[in-house]
């Protein structure tokens, strides 16, 4: 299988420490790509997804699968099932929607830094800027509240959560989450304790 991705793609990173913690990291070579917004992209476009977006799983029998959760799934069937995703029940849905909660998050982090890097400055909008910005913050300050699933067995909403603080230290250096959610901050700092975490944090920008 391969996997393309970058260093830095919070998305690409929640399904590196999947596979990781799945044992499947062997099976998939990783394949550095640049997407960027702005551009076509033409031949990931045509080859890989139409939405030109990281990460994709590219199969050996050349079926391809986007979407980052949709990809762990994946990885979770392949390595046996109910691994990072509960198989049934209140834990399925508690754990799918509040990684759909992280995911979320991450979606507004990205915008905001989407807004910052590649719209003239005249033409920002700041009140825009805010709201995305506070979507985010607002997840945080949810989980930050919810102490059963910062201390639950590894799952993906987990994972979910690490990568979105992740890439707020990454992008947002300045936000000050860990002194506004210390929950989250030793949260956090158990799970770099983590291997699958610690190797995949992104590079310095
Ligand atoms: N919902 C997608 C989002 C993926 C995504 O937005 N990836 C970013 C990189 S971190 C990307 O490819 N951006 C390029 C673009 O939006 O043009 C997922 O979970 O995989």
């Amino acid at each position: 299988m391969k996997l393309t991705f970058s260093p830095g793609s919070p998305y690409a990173r929640k399904v590196r420490i999947a596979a990781i913690e799945l044992g499947l990291i062997d099976r998939i070579a990783l394949v550095p790509t640049t997407v960027q917004p702005g551009q076509s992209n033409e031949g990931y476009a045509r080859d890989v997804s139409p939405l030109r977006k990281l990460p994709a799983l590219i199969l050996d029998n050349g079926n391809t699968i986007v979407d980052s959760y949709v990809i762990a799934e994946y990885l979770d069937e392949l390595a046996g099932g109910g691994k990072l995703i509960p198989a049934s029940g209140d834990a399925k849905w508690r754990v799918k929607t509040e990684h759909a909660i992280t995911q979320g998050m991450l979606e507004a982090m990205l915008l905001c830094r989407y807004e910052r890097m590649l719209r003239p400055e005249e033409k920002r909008w700041d009140v825009w800027l805010d709201d995305q910005w506070d979507r985010a913050w607002q997840g945080f300050k949810l989980f930050e509240q919810r102490p059963d699933t910062l201390a639950r067995p590894l799952d993906i909403a987990q994972i979910g959560l690490v990568c979105a603080l992740g890439y707020a230290d990454f992008r947002f250096p300045d936000c000050g989450w860990r002194k506004t959610y210390p929950k989250l901050s030793a949260f956090h700092e158990a799970m770099m304790k983590r291997p699958s975490i610690k190797d995949t944090v992104p590079p310095p920008a």
